[in-house]
């Protein structure tokens, strides 16, 4: 960032030298996103640069790089938290290692619905788990949707519980996510979302988990075509900013980006809504064999040894009671 700094320093000066109007930007952050141009989370930093861009008559811009150009996830997070990143939208996932307060609205089946997320998100419990970030160098900005996580896979049609005996599948790089998968029958794989496509074509393992818009935009529907609406995972999304890139603004700059991140909120609702059902459509039109009637309980039955393995701490024990209380 210094440099950059430096640079479009130079160029101001440069400008006001030569007698130029334009206003030169004198920050631009660099912004980590593992998914493609026009997916919701990339438009909604995109939308929140913009905001930023216009509040700050220019002064400064978010630069958002797509499609894991600066990394997988779990490095781009470490380079976030030692200042070479500085904004990142990550899932919670692989946060559940470093935040502890995370884990709890990781956990299988912890949200009945979307609606009860987002009461859980956008309340007391969402603040407070955006403020855990700080002790981890970070800084919580806000949380973005990401619908529910099913698996799909390349073997057969999962119908129930017991179809999933043995398939090796890919999870994100979360303690939470292996003990689910693994609880489930299965076995867990932990690997970067960069591998999965062509780990799931040579077979080395047989499929995986997420959204409609991810299996979609990731194109893992060509190589797994099974999948099964299990909706294990309702987990949400985080924009975090590094602390050292944070510490390097204002007051007011670091008010005007708390709000314009707030502000992006709405706007990604309205893309993930449209993502989702786009998404739906072009995975069927392409061939997937969509299992839509599943008896849930078997799976949420399961989860208990989940539960009871990551609820153990007075922080987590809380934070769960209040996110099952919340209606
Ligand atoms: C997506 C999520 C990504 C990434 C990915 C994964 O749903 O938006 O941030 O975590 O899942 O499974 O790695």
């Amino acid at each position: 960032m210094n440099l950059i700094r430096n640079f479009t320093a130079a160029a101001a000066l440069f400008f006001a030298l030569a007698g130029g109007s334009a206003i030169a930007q004198e920050i631009t952050l660099r912004s980590s996103d593992t998914h493609p141009d026009g997916y919701p989370t990339v438009e909604a930093v995109k939308y929140l640069g913009q905001i930023v861009k216009e509040k700050t008559g220019g002064r400064i811009g978010v630069d958002v790089y797509h499609s894991a150009q600066l990394g997988e996830e779990k490095d781009t997070i470490e380079q976030t938290r030692a200042g070479v990143i500085d904004m990142n939208r990550v899932s919670l996932g692989p946060f559940n290692n470093i935040v502890e307060e995370t884990q709890a609205v990781s956990l299988p089946y912890i949200f009945k619905s979307i609606d009860h997320m987002h009461k859980v998100m956008d309340g007391p419990i969402g603040e407070e788990i955006l403020k855990a970030f700080e002790a981890h160098d970070l800084v919580g900005l806000a949380f973005y949707d990401s619908g529910s996580r099913s698996f799909y896979n390349a073997k057969k049609p999962i119908k129930s519980i017991d179809d999933l005996k043995g398939m090796k599948l890919r999870v994100i790089q979360s303690d939470v996510f292996v003990a689910m998968v693994n609880a489930l029958g299965a076995n867990a794989v932990p690997m970067p979302y960069g591998e999965v496509y062509s780990a799931i074509q040579t077979g080395v393992i047989d499929g995986a988990e997420n959204n409609w818009p991810s299996y979609e935009s990731s194109k893992h529907y060509e190589v797994a075509k099974n999948y099964t609406l299990d909706q294990h995972l309702i987990v949400p999304e985080v924009l975090v900013m590094s602390k050292t890139s944070w510490d390097k603004l204002s007051p007011e700059d670091q008010a005007t980006i708390r709000a314009a991140a707030k502000e992006s909120v709405s706007k990604m609702r309205e893309l993930w809504t449209a993502r989702e059902a786009e998404s739906e459509k072009t995975v069927r039109a392409a061939g997937s064999e969509v299992v839509v009637e599943i008896d849930k309980q078997p799976f949420i039955d399961a989860m208990k040894p989940v539960y009871d393995q990551f609820v153990k701490s007075d922080k987590l024990k809380d934070l769960v009671s209040r996110i099952q209380a919340t209606n």
